[in-house]
């Protein structure tokens, strides 16, 4: 078991607030590849940024279903790991304790995490292009019937958010203001490299609170961080809520 540094946890014990940011890091012990990896197979020619945009989507809207259903395949297959349950204990030791993903997997609420802030969506919903109103899957959207509005015959699509669209008001707003209020931020599996979600992290640190960083690897934003967590997240989230709760400073369970 990881040693937790007894700075951190004192910190963590003695914050009101704390927001933790995921990226699709840590999804990849649940075998879901991250945004940057190399993609595989027929997709490997592509990059995610370039698929996963509103230009993409109206130049070839059946190229970009594929490779979101290609990656539904693989997020159904997919379980929560221990980094996800880890942030499920988290957020019973601390009540102050917000959730904010970049990820569209949907594993954190399958772990048990309740109020996840989606900051750029989900894979698993689908909404009309035209109407942006969100519609109940009758048929998998696998071929073209099933990936029509069955109100308007519009394009369907992933109810995610893409590279030049905009963060959803609720889950924009809640988040800068968890980041700003906080006493502790985790940055968990990310590289940062997306904006605004890469800013909330800056925005606590500016605000006062201890940013925590939890990536095998050292990212652009390592050098804010008052705490790195070198390792998998998967090894290093149930390493620190065992030390939380060894000191004795879990709060009750809400
Ligand atoms: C917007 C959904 C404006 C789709 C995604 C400055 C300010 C504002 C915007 C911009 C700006 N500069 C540039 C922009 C534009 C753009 C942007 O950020 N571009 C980047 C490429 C430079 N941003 C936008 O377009 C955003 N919109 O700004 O709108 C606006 C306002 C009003 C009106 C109109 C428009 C929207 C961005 C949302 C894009 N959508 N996803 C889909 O998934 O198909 S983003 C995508 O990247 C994923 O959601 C992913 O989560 C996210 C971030 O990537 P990471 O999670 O960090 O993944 P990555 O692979 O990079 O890193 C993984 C990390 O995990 C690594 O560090 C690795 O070491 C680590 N790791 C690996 N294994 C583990 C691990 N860590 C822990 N444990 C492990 N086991």
């Amino acid at each position: 078991m990881e040693v937790m540094p007894h700075g951190l946890i004192r910190r963590l014990a003695g914050a009101r607030y704390v927001t933790a940011l995921t990226g699709s890091g840590i999804s990849a012990e649940s075998g879901v590849p991250t945004f940057r990896d190399a993609q595989t197979g027929l997709w490997a020619q592509y990059k995610p940024e370039d698929l996963a945009t509103p230009e993409a989507f109206a130049r070839d809207p059946e190229l970009v279903w594929d490779w979101y259903a290609w990656r539904r395949g693989l997020i159904a297959q997919a379980q929560p790991n221990a980094g996800h349950h880890a942030l499920v204990v988290l957020a019973h030791c601390i009540p102050g304790f917000t959730l904010v993903t970049q990820n569209v997997d949907g594993l954190h609420q399958r772990a048990g995490s309740t109020d996840v802030i989606e900051f750029h969506g989900n894979i698993g919903r689908t909404r009309c292009s035209r109407e942006s109103l969100l519609v109940e899957e009758t048929m998998p959207a696998t071929d073209d019937a099933g990936r029509r509005c069955p109100r308007c015959g519009a394009w369907l699509r992933p109810d995610v958010v893409w590279f030049g669209e905009a963060i959803p008001t609720t889950a924009l707003e809640t988040a800068f203001a968890a980041a700003k209020r906080s006493d502790v931020f985790l940055s968990i599996g990310t590289s940062w490299q997306v904006y605004p979600a890469a800013s909330l992290a800056e925005l606590a640190q500016a605000a006062g609170a201890c940013v925590i960083e939890v990536n095998p690897r050292p990212t652009p934003h390592s050098h804010f961080a008052s705490y790195l967590l070198n390792g998998p997240a998967g090894v290093m989230l149930p390493a620190l809520t065992s030390a939380l709760t060894r000191a004795g400073a879990a709060r009750e369970p809400r």
